[in-house]
């Protein structure tokens, strides 16, 4: 299909470890394809090659002792990256991006998993963005057990932050939706039932909320180079 160009747009899907954004991610990349909407896909700690290096400390490091703070430091050095290099250039182009987490994430985990204080979390986010919040958070939402069970059904091995355990996996849970409460950018979304069925709620999200970006039969050409 001819590829639209159009508005950029920032989507970002979020959740705790295992509720399916890697899967969705891929799900929804495909639909982009098949309606023809320019667009990147791609996740976070990483998505830069600064970024990956970081990732492979901040996550494939399960033998480092590290202070929260250094892990919230680590991983805000790489978002200025993936900002740099990712997000904005796509966003110029016009392309819609779609992000296995952000700023979310860290709020979520920096802040009410490991405890540190969501104002110094917030300031430490403004300076590696620059401002750049997405578009919608699309937060896939799972008892947290249910999603350390998929992971272990995946075989997967835990990496530094998901061996932090039971009592963390849920106080990110709940610090997720608590910041889905107050952030009007916050979709809540159920991870359960099928891949198919969870793509399709996270699709009708996205039709509802920007109709003029995602309906195929929508406007096509807005003047921005793609
Ligand atoms: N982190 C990250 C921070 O602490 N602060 C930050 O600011 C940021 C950005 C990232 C880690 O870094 C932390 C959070 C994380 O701990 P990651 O590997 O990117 O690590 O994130 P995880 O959430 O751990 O990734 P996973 O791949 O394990 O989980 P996903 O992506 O949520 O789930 P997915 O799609 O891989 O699915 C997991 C398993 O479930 C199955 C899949 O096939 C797979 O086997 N599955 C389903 N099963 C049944 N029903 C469905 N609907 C299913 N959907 C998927």
């Amino acid at each position: 299909m001819e590829a639209r160009t159009g508005a950029g747009r920032f989507i970002v899907l979020e959740g705790g470890d295992g509720a399916g954004k890697t899967t969705q991610v891929a799900l929804l990349s495909a639909w982009l394809e098949a309606i023809g909407l320019p667009h990147v896909s791609t996740r976070e700690p990483g998505g830069t090659p600064v970024g990956e290096a970081i990732r492979t400390v901040v996550l494939g490091r399960a033998d480092l002792d590290m202070p929260a703070q250094t892990e919230l430091l680590l991983i805000l050095a790489a978002r200025a990256a993936f900002v740099r290099d990712v997000v904005r250039p796509a966003l110029e182009a016009g392309k819609v991006v779609i992000a296995d987490r952000f700023s979310l994430s860290t709020l979520a985990y920096q802040g009410y998993g490991r405890g540190l204080p969501l104002h110094q979390v917030r300031a430490g986010i403004d300076i590696a963005t620059g401002g750049l919040s997405p578009d919608l958070y699309l937060l896939l939402d799972l008892p947290s057990g249910e999603g350390a069970e998929r992971q272990r059904r995946d075989g997967a091995e835990a990496d530094r932050i998901e061996a932090a355990g039971a009592d963390f996996r849920e106080a990110v849970r709940n610090g997720y939706l608590a910041l889905a409460e107050s952030e009007p950018r916050v979709e809540v979304v159920s991870a359960r039932g099928t891949p198919e069925e969870v793509h399709a709620r996270l699709r009708d999200h996205l039709l509802t909320r920007f109709p003029e970006t995602f309906l195929a039969e929508g406007p096509i050409d807005r003047g921005r180079s793609g």
